[in-house]
């Protein structure tokens, strides 16, 4: 049995109030396919005019391992100089090696005149601008954005399938506590040892070159490169102050904490935060009131 995955609506930015009451005062996602069509960047980036004005940066590049649940966040797998790397991923070849969260205007300060501030809604936050590279085959295993904020992705090279769930799902993806992974496999799930992924509702599309994926805060994401390239993350900040907080405690309280007790407490931590996990789903899944329970 696949996972129930819906599609995703697709609007113009031209459809402003549609946008603001359908989808992000309501937390739905939307694919805005002309959000960046006005930008020098929509004409601008492509792979040889990105090598030419930024390929002597070095670079962090992760694979596609999952980050293992003992160790601490993220290390660095490889690292290129970018203009290497720009050419290893527009052969379009298998190459599992990911950029992420790079701030590139902190090298190139130019490259910020190429991006115009989106007025689909207010709170674009200009000076967080991130983004992401991936050869074709790369992955983006099921996460959520740790300072929860909304997200708009937008593609300027290649194709990505992605998939989202909203944060009601959350327990029963089997999150582990103090983290923002869910070890499920989106293509394959293992219904047997993870029961509540039969419960979980979420969405999927193709994000195309030039279109832009608004992912609403908290929301999970799980994302596959289709073909090697690139796009840029704008955030809003949460509208809610608790979600804001929330969201900066994650950020500097939970991840030191769960750094701190990986290193120290290994074991026993990891045991804790999956018997967790396990709890959560099992709480979430007698929630759920069954067919037969509804009719009576
Ligand atoms: O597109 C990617 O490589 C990852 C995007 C992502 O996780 C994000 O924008 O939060
Ligand atoms: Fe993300």
């Amino acid at each position: 049995m696949a996972l129930e995955l819906l599609p995703i609506d697709r609007i113009s930015k031209e459809d402003k109030a549609l946008f603001q009451q359908s989808y992000f005062k309501k937390h739905q996602p939307a694919i805005i396919q002309d959000f960046c069509h006005d930008w020098p960047a929509y004409k601008n980036w492509s792979f040889e005019k990105l090598k030419e004005r930024a390929g002597h940066l070095t670079v962090d590049l992760y694979n596609n391992k999952p980050a293992d649940p003992d160790k601490s966040t993220m290390f660095v797998d490889e690292r290129m100089n970018f203009g290497e790397y720009l050419d290893k991923i527009s052969s379009n070849e298998q190459i599992e090696l990911r950029i992420f969260l790079f701030n590139i205007f902190k090298h190139i300060p130019a490259l910020k005149k190429d991006i115009l501030k989106p007025d689909i809604v207010d709170g674009f936050a200009m000076s967080l601008p991130f983004m992401f590279y991936g050869g074709a085959g790369s992955v983006v295993h099921m996460h959520y954005d740790i300072d929860l904020s909304h997200v708009f992705l937008t593609q300027f090279v290649g194709r990505k399938r992605v998939v989202l769930f909203s944060p009601e799902n959350t327990p029963l993806l089997y999150r582990l506590p103090f983290s923002v992974i869910s070890y499920m496999n989106v293509n394959n799930p293992d219904y047997e040892k993870y029961p509540g992924l039969q419960h979980v509702k979420g969405y999927e599309c193709t994000l195309d070159y030039g279109e832009t994926i608004y992912i609403p805060a908290g929301y999970w994401h799980y994302i596959e490169y289709i073909d090697g390239g690139y796009a840029l993350a704008l955030r809003v900040l949460n509208e809610s102050w608790l979600k804001r907080i929330e969201g900066a405690w994650n950020l500097i309280g939970e991840m030191r904490i769960d750094n701190f007790m990986k290193k120290y407490f290994t074991k026993p931590w990891f045991e804790y935060k999956n018997r967790k996990a396990f709890e959560n789903a099992n709480e979430a899944m007698k929630n759920i009131r069954s067919p037969e329970k509804m009719a009576a």
